[in-house]
């Protein structure tokens, strides 16, 4: 057989990389980076190669399977959708369209027939019980865009590649690749700052793996970060530095602001941000001084509890220094394929959610509060609940809780390729193709991407018969649920079924703004982009304002009233010590981590990917350790409001003290899952620790870092046994 080459995008993260894969048949023998890629050339991170291990795995699921009393059974797609789609509907017929609830994870955004079809399906379910991985992540940043840029799509991303001061707070990009900011090879871009003359600066309370690279790293005490941003943004008014240009596209004046941060003198926050006053002083005087500075903030800055207040404050401080739309600043892409010229500009608080009564986020309830409305009794209770691409059970706050809440359900469909700890609970899994088996654009990550550029992958491998895509399945369960429909909404049904994800990417493409201007004849369409393998430069990013707003009054709407108001909530967490002293036994504060070769909860079923030494640690600071007598590896149990975990205990300088930080995803020990490799380095689940009612008050975003936990160290019992019969021994002997 002959040898092919293919090119392909990688989907696993948000940066993107371009692949370059050797095959022969249905073997991959080969999986490289792209040089020609206009994104990545020619990068990749180990996950790229674990794309054959996910294909190539014994666990992956290829059929669907229903639970019988003898287990886990195949049974026809037909049959499946019909047992689906009549369960559904009878429970949605009992207790009103409410009861059905749906939570979509990450890899929905990573996947263009998903996202493209997912919503069809969610329309016709019609319930207001919607969850997804959002309020676990960037919903602050959705917020804060669609109230000042008028869509919650409209998030400006750092442009990297020209920014000569980089202030980074709570992101570790060299592990992440990058979040909302679509960034292969992220070290040489860092790299290239220094080069230029340029300088990283990083604010986390771990020093990071993008620590390592910056010219400078700054601790600072997790959740703290909103008071750092409002002193910063006090030095900048009150030693007149505010950029002469930053109201020019603004809808009303500042008025207001500086008023707002008077009281938050670096002075005043500095022995709680735990970074002395000289030093914020000397940051927002650098980040003022330099020419194209830009800060930029992510999940140690949004998944907290003031994290949509941190977020609006590095938006407001970023505009003060005239860095929204400014080259080297936070920039506004222009992709080929305009989502938010066809999607929601989202809305917020329309309705509570029932037992907790929190917003909701463009029809979205928090998922912090997923098992409290299967839980609680009533009316609106949820029955039954669709899963499809996440695992809740370890990556949303109490998972524990919600593995339990899932046991009371009368019907549960999971649309995943692998029995996970929450599909576990199904009773019937759709299991999708790998992501080799279709073809790629990525819909969502060219809006946050450094650079504008288009690139369509065809699949790598047909799909084998019997197999479906996610669009497939979305479309089959939306076509039954809607039933029988008027002649219009059936010729729409229809056509959507016959365009399929390339087609109506052609038209988004043709649509688009690169769609009949570009000088490729009749503009950009799927054929020409086909005939470009290793996809479309479309250049740098370029300031675009005011046109890329998509605000009523074509201005950026300030929202300082909206967003400011949360200022008495901080006020009294921070400075309101009349308040009930703070639990005495509190100890530590848990943050999270990321590592290179993992991915969410999901990527631990590739040997390659997780051997060597367990990377499920809890990191802690040297001084901390020798406090209570640990010793590096030693088992500590680690304990919080809502649960405990066992895991070995990391010992290190790269924390602050007072700080341990435990990586999320793992905890691959329930019974029942089908993960034969993850369950051999099962790992612990962090979120058996976080807390669901701690959330930023402001959105519902659970607070996922700043959790505090108490450690205890463990000894084998017959150690602590022998201790006590010799200390015994000593006193008699003494006596
Ligand atoms: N403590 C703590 N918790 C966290 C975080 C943290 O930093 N700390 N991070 C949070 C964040 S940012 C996120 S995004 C969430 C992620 O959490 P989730 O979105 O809930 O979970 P994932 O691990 O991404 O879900 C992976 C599942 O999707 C399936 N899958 C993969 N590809 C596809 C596909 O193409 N189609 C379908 N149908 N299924 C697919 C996999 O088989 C796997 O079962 O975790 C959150 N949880
Ligand atoms: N390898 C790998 N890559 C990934 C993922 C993965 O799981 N593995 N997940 C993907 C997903 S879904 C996402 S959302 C992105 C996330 O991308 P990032 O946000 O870059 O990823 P994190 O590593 O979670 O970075 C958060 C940082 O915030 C710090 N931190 C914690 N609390 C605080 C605080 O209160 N203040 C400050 N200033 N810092 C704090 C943490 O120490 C950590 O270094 O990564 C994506 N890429
Ligand atoms: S950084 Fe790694 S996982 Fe992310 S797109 Fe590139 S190769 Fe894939
Ligand atoms: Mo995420």
């Amino acid at each position: 057989m002959t040898k092919k080459t293919n090119y392909q995008t990688c989907n696993l993260c948000e940066a993107m990389c371009g692949l370059v894969i050797e095959t022969q048949g249905e073997k991959i023998l080969s999986i490289k980076g792209d040089k020609e890629d206009p994104l990545s050339k020619g990068y990749i991170c180990p996950k790229a190669t674990a794309l054959q291990d996910i294909h190539e795995d014994p666990d992956r699921l290829t059929k669907p399977l229903e639970r019988t009393k003898h287990g886990w059974q195949p049974i026809s797609w037909d049959d499946a959708f019909d047992r689906v789609s009549s369960k559904i509907k009878s429970i949605q017929k009992r207790y009103g369209n409410d009861a059905v609830g749906t939570y979509l994870g990450n890899p929905n955004v990573h996947n263009m027939g998903a996202l493209l079809y997912g919503r069809h399906f969610l329309q016709a379910l019609n319930t207001k019980n919607m969850y997804s991985a959002t309020s676990v992540d960037q919903l602050p940043h959705h917020l804060v865009a669609s109230k000042l840029f008028g869509h919650m799509l409209n998030i400006p991303v750092p442009d990297i590649d020209h920014t000569d001061y980089f202030l980074i707070l709570g992101a570790n990009p060299v592990a992440s690749n990058g979040s909302i900011m679509s960034s292969p090879n992220i070290k040489k871009r860092l790299k290239s700052i220094q080069s230029r003359g340029g300088k990283v600066i990083v604010i986390d309370p771990r020093y990071t793996e993008t620590a390592e690279l910056a010219d400078k790293h700054i601790f600072i005490k997790p959740g703290t970060d909103a008071l750092l941003l409002l002193a910063m943004i006090h030095v900048i008014f009150e030693s007149n530095l505010i950029d002469d240009n930053c109201t020019k596209y603004l809808s009303n004046e500042l008025d207001g602001i500086q008023e707002d941060v008077i009281n938050y003198s670096p002075e005043r926050v500095a022995s709680i941000v735990g970074i002395d006053s000289v030093s914020i002083r000397r940051l927002a005087y650098e980040f003022s001084e330099a020419k194209k500075p830009v800060c930029y903030g992510r999940m140690g800055t949004s998944v907290q509890s003031f994290g949509t207040l941190s977020q609006y404050l590095i938006t407001l401080f970023n505009l003060l220094n005239g860095r929204i739309d400014s080259v080297g600043g936070m920039m506004f892409t222009n992709p080929a394929a305009d989502l938010l010229s066809h999607t929601s500009k989202g809305h917020f608080d329309r309705y509570r959610s029932r037992v907790r009564n929190l917003p909701e986020f463009n029809g979205e309830f928090p998922v912090s509060t997923l098992a409290d409305e299967i839980l609680e009794p009533g009316d609106g209770k949820i029955k039954a609940m669709v899963f499809a691409g996440g695992n809740p059970v370890l990556s949303t706050p109490n998972g524990n809780k919600l593995d339990e809440a899932l046991k009371g359900l009368e019907f549960i469909v999971a649309i995943d390729f692998y029995l996970n700890e929450t599909n576990r609970h199904a009773d019937i899994i759709l299991p999708p193709v790998s992501q080799l088996e279709r073809e790629h654009y990525d819909l969502i990550f060219n809006l946050f991407a450094v650079r504008n550029t288009a690139k369509y992958s065809p699949a790598l491998f047909k799909a084998q018969k019997g197999t479906k895509q996610d669009w497939e399945i979305y479309q089959s369960l939306t076509e039954l649920l809607q039933g029988k429909l008027k002649v219009k909404d059936k010729i729409m049904q229809q056509i959507n079924r016959h365009l399929g994800p390339a087609g109506q990417l052609d038209l988004l493409l043709r649509t688009g703004p690169h769609g009949q201007k570009l000088n490729l004849k009749k503009g950009l369409t799927l054929k020409e982009l086909k005939r470009l393998p290793h996809g479309l430069d479309l250049g740098a990013l370029k300031p675009s304002l005011p046109h890329a707003l998509r605000t009523k009054s074509k201005r950026i709407e300030l929202s300082r009233d909206f967003f400011m108001k949360d200022l008495l909530r901080l006020e009294k967490e921070f400075f309101d010590f009349s308040e009930e002293p703070k639990k005495a036994e509190r100890q530590f504060t848990l943050i999270g981590r990321r590592h290179i070769r993992s991915n969410n909860s999901w990527m631990h079923n590739s040997h390659r990917l997780v051997k060597g030494k367990p990377r499920c640690t809890a990191m802690m600071n040297t001084a901390d350790a020798q406090c209570l007598s640990l010793k590096n590896d030693q088992l500590i149990e680690v304990s919080s409001n809502v649960g405990s975990i066992v895991l070995p205990v990391e010992i290190t300088d790269k924390i602050l003290s007072g700080v341990i930080s435990i990586p999320h995803g793992w905890g691959h020990n329930k019974k029942g899952t089908r993960l034969s490799i993850a369950e051999k380095n099962a790992g612990q689940s962090v979120n058996a620790l976080t807390d669901e009612t701690m959330i930023d008050k402001f959105c519902g975003t659970a607070a996922l870092n700043g959790i505090p936990v108490t450690v205890k160290a463990l000894t084998n019992t017959d150690d602590i046994e022998k201790d006590t019969e010799s200390t015994q021994q000593l006193m008699n002997a003494e006596a």
